[in-house]
């Protein structure tokens, strides 16, 4: 059974929206942020090395990133609503598919990073996020390669 772990106010909801597209069956495991410093909890890291939503799991698999998560979910319903390669529709899929984590979001973090500094509600000497970049992102990048 399809699971997907969910994190309240997060990328993760592009995917429960999908999974209801393709009718797939699925169970969501629900997370809660920190109320304070809007953090995932730590029973994430039980899931992803950096603690972060969505992850999904199936069987023995596990799949992190929202771009590979929706990749995966297409193939399980049979490339429902993936445009046939080499098509022009499947180019516009492939630029918006890379677009929304390649350009927007990060362009949406940065403005609400800004914002936090500005109104003084950041956290980026706090734990986890401080630590992903120093310890975390590392390390899971040199098992890789
Ligand atoms: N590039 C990743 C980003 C994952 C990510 O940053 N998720 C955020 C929610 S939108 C998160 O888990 N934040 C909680 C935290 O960092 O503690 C993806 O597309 O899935």
């Amino acid at each position: 059974m399809i699971q997907i772990h969910h994190l309240e106010q997060s990328r993760s909801q592009r995917l429960l929206w999908l999974l209801e597209e393709l009718a797939l069956p699925y169970e969501v495991v629900r997370y809660q942020r920190d109320p304070k410093t809007s953090l995932a909890p730590d029973a994430l890291l039980q899931v992803h090395p950096l603690g972060k939503s969505p992850v999904l799991t199936d069987g023995g698999v596990t799949v992190a990133e929202s771009g590979p998560i929706v990749e995966y979910l297409v193939d399980k319903a049979g490339g429902q609503l993936r445009p046939g390669q080499g098509t022009e529709a499947f180019a516009h899929y492939t630029y918006w598919m890379h677009f929304a984590e390649g350009s927007l979001m990060p362009l949406l973090v940065m403005t609400w990073c800004l914002t936090a500094l500005k109104t003084h509600h950041c956290h980026f000497g706090s734990s986890r996020l401080c630590c992903q970049w120093r310890v975390a992102f590392p390390a899971r990048l040199n098992k890789t390669l």
